[in-house]
């Protein structure tokens, strides 16, 4: 399996200004947790793109996997370093619809209802995925289970748990928590916390 480090992880200083680091995994959820049956979990990919496809639970198994050596960090102030997240990259797996040249941003669709959005390149990055497994374990339902995204240079609320839609966009709409006086660009290195933060 592809192994791929975060250049997060390289900093000297690695804890985002503002942070603390935490041995912990705390769960931050705002809501229920969903509960997914393999058997009817599906992974719909939409939008600006080529062609829409929809994935089951085997065909995402059988896309080739990469594990990710990421930090993670909350705009509560938590960080978490050193997780090994395993899954799919986000740039293979949207290959595989087609981006069309119009596409800017994305917007992460969740059971459950959460949503948040981010441009295209920063989506694109190499250390972006959709996890399922989490230090060599399956990937917990209260931490995303089955399948979450992982977006190690941005605040962990633009990592979407129980992600059911990847939607291509060429033009930016705000998701849950930015509609809601969170910071729209959420760069943990900038503090790029809350709307007047901006
Ligand atoms: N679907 C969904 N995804 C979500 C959230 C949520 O409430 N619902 N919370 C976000 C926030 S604020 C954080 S800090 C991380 C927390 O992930 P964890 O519970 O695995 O630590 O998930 C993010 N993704
Ligand atoms: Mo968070």
């Amino acid at each position: 399996m592809k192994k791929i480090t975060s250049t997060d992880t390289l900093r000297i200083q690695r804890i985002a200004p503002g942070q603390y680091q935490t041995e912990k995994f705390p769960v931050l959820t705002y809501g229920p947790t969903p509960r997914i049956d393999i058997k009817e979990w599906k992974l719909e990919i939409f939008g600006e793109v080529e062609r829409k496809i929809v994935l089951d639970w085997d065909q995402f198994m059988n896309l080739p996997k990469v594990e990710v050596l990421a930090d993670f960090h909350c705009v509560t102030t938590w960080s978490r370093l050193d997780n090994r997240w395993e899954g799919v990259q986000f740039n293979e797996l949207v290959k595989l619809a087609g981006v069309k040249p119009s596409t800017k941003f994305v917007m992460q669709h969740c059971y459950g209802g959460y949503t948040t959005n981010l441009p295209l390149d920063v989506m694109m990055d190499e250390d972006v995925l959709l996890a399922c497994r989490h230090d060599g374990e399956a990937l917990p339902a209260d931490h995303g289970g089955p399948v979450r995204v992982i977006v190690p240079k941005r605040y962990a609320w633009k990592s979407a748990k129980w992600i059911r839609g990847i939607e291509l966009m060429a033009n930016d709409r705000e998701g849950f928590w930015e509609r809601n006086g969170y910071s729209n660009s959420a760069d943990q290195w900038n503090e790029e916390r809350y709307w007047e933060e901006k």
